[in-house]
């Protein structure tokens, strides 16, 4: 019985000698060290490489390190028989709620406005509109859309909520499904994406949604936030977008490419806020913590949690 990490992009070498302890006695190895593939039970995973579990024909769980997992599910050879957790846990969803009030509070201030106004020594006197009057919308109501609009109840905005299937959540106005998208957009100020990235998603945050945000509150526009996934926006639709007024501003924790390339037309824009993918990072103890507890819990008998079902594609 064995765990094997194989994170890329991440201090591989921090998780192991965190999880290390905590799974004793399994065993934990990275992928640069000498192991049979039989003896893996566990993979920890973040973007793998093709033909990461080639071999792996003993594993009881693959475990994302990340709460999304288009990457992982798009991985060539990832076996289709073997459930899949993902991270759900207190640390990121409070990492991701964070960012997003923070986001909603400074468009909401129109923050990039009076920003670029500085930069230019100009006094600019725009008046920001009162909380009662501005909509926050999120695509997404599952943990982290829940967290962001629970947390943004403090606040006097209307929140609004799509997802795909029909949602309840107290003090949120809420639509579904393809139907009820555009009745959700033409009441929205602030757009906050937090759906996975899914065929039926990607793309969504295009010049056409944009068109139908409700114009006449922000008064430079309407505005959204990406936190989800770069593949949920079409970043020429954006550049355009942000430029000839159709969106009034734009955070983006989440690129088309990552790292952002330096020639994107994204980072000159003053109207765009932009953040490398750190909205809601896996903190290394809190995960070690969790994935341990995930493997520990298994062994004894008790179901996996957090399973992605791999028909819905989240
Ligand atoms: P969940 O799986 O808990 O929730 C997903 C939500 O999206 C659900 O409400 C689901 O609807 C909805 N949804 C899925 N497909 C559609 C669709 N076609 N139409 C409408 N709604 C849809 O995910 P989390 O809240 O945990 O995470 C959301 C995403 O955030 C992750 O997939 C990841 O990509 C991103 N993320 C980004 C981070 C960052 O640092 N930038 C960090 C962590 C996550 P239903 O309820 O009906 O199933
Ligand atoms: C995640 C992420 O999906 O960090 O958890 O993007």
């Amino acid at each position: 019985m064995a765990l094997l990490v194989h994170l890329n992009g991440i201090d591989e070498a921090r998780w192991v000698e965190l999880l290390r302890p905590l799974v004793s006695p399994m065993k934990v190895v990275q992928r640069d060290e000498d192991f049979d593939p039989h003896e893996i039970t566990y993979v920890l995973a973040w973007k793998p490489d093709s033909g990461a579990f080639d071999g792996l024909t003993n594993l009881k769980a693959i475990l994302s390190y990340g709460a999304g997992v288009d990457a992982l599910l798009d991985c060539p050879g990832l076996p289709d028989d073997v459930p899949i957790v993902r991270f759900v846990d207190p640390d990121l969803t409070s990492r991701m709620r964070d960012y997003v009030v923070a986001e909603v509070l400074a468009h909401s201030r129109l923050e990039t406005r009076f920003r670029a106004a500085q930069l230019q020594s100009r006094w600019q006197e725009a008046v920001p509109p009162r909380a009662e009057d501005l909509n926050v919308g999120v695509m997404g109501l599952g943990v982290l859309g829940q967290a962001a609009l629970s947390a943004l109840s403090v606040f006097d905005y209307e929140r609004l909520g799509w997802s795909r299937a029909q949602t309840v959540v107290a003090g949120v106005q809420s639509f579904s499904g393809p139907d009820g998208l555009d009745r959700f957009l033409s009441r929205t100020d602030i757009l906050v994406c937090l759906l996975p990235l899914t065929p039926e998603t990607r793309g969504i945050l295009n010049r056409q949604t944009f068109g139908k945000l409700r114009r006449d509150v922000l008064p430079f526009g309407p505005v959204i936030i990406n936190a989800a996934r770069g593949g949920h926006q079409v970043e020429t639709d954006l550049v355009l977008a942000l430029t000839d007024g159709t969106l009034g501003a734009a955070s983006l924790d989440v690129f088309e490419t990552e790292p952002l390339p330096a020639t994107s037309p994204l980072w000159g824009l003053p109207n765009c806020r932009i953040t490398p993918h750190i909205a809601a990072v896996s903190d290394p103890q809190a995960g070690a913590t969790y994935f341990a507890r995930v493997i520990r819990d298994h062994e004894a008998g008790a179901p996996l949690p957090n399973l992605v079902d791999r028909e819905r594609g989240y």
